[in-house]
């Protein structure tokens, strides 16, 4: 009777709590399986994903949260697209190919970059060791270890847990379930957060708004003299 009495107080506390709007980024190498991750969580089959030109970005409902998720290119060149994403972010998901030991030094690199953004630092992020299906892929405690993962999270006071899955194992209500519970986590540690997080994204995408309004102006402004110089040099 008082487990009864329990789950339906806990059922109309989550009932009465309001629908929260969150963006998460989900970052990492080119080839880590962000791709194969989101479309796995979209109910989509995570085979056949082309490259990532650019993002994607996805929609879902999840409990009381409708999450939009941006799924960002990672090759090198596109990186530096990540930090126009970054002030709206509430949570970031980083993903790694665990069997690509070969790049877990750039990987370390790229974390620790995205980590030290003040944008992004004190922000929760979620790391997926993702490829665990793969013979050679590393264990949970040798991806921490070649990250220097405690070390990164500590100094830049992210809350930080780590899932070791798989993106193609399966989809939807079958995707694997460190997955699952990774993105539960996060949300759980955003939710406990949300207060402190949305007035801070408040803040940082108010700023770049007036940041990016200030570079346009400062566009236009050199096309005009650059325009104004070429017609005194006609005539
Ligand atoms: P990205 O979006 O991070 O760049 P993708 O990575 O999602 O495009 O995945 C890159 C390749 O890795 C894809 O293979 C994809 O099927 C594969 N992949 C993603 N996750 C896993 C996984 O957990 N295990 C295994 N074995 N492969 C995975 P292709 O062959 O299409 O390049
Ligand atoms: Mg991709």
């Amino acid at each position: 009777m008082y487990s009864l009495m329990a789950n339906c107080c806990n059922w109309l506390k989550r009932w009465r709590e309001p629908i929260r709007k969150v963006t998460l980024i989900m970052v990492g190498l080119d080839n880590a399986g962000k791709t194969a991750t989101v479309k796995g969580i979209q109910g989509e089959s995570p085979e056949d994903v082309a490259p990532t030109v650019g993002f994607s970005k996805i929609d879902l409902k999840q409990g009381r949260f409708e999450v939009t998720i941006f799924d960002l290119g990672g090759g090198k060149r596109i990186r530096g697209i990540w930090k126009n994403y970054y002030a709206e972010s509430y949570g970031i998901i980083f993903v790694v190919d665990s069997s690509d030991v070969e790049r877990m030094e750039e990987t370390k690199e790229t974390m620790s970059e995205l980590l030290r953004h003040p944008k992004i630092s004190g922000k929760p992020v979620l790391v997926l060791a993702n490829k665990q299906d793969k013979e050679g892929a590393l264990a949970e405690a040798d991806v921490i270890e070649c990250l220097s993962l405690e070390k990164l999270v500590n100094e830049h006071k992210c809350l930080c847990q780590i899932e070791p899955c798989s993106a193609i194992i399966g989809y939807g209500k079958k995707i694997d379930k460190s997955i699952k519970k990774g993105l539960l986590w996060l949300l759980h540690i955003i939710a406990k957060d949300f207060d402190a997080l949305y007035e801070r994204i408040q803040k940082d995408t108010t700023e770049q708004k007036a940041a990016e309004e200030q570079e346009k102006r400062e566009r236009a402004e050199r096309v005009r003299k650059i325009r104004e110089e070429s017609y005194l040099c006609i005539f």
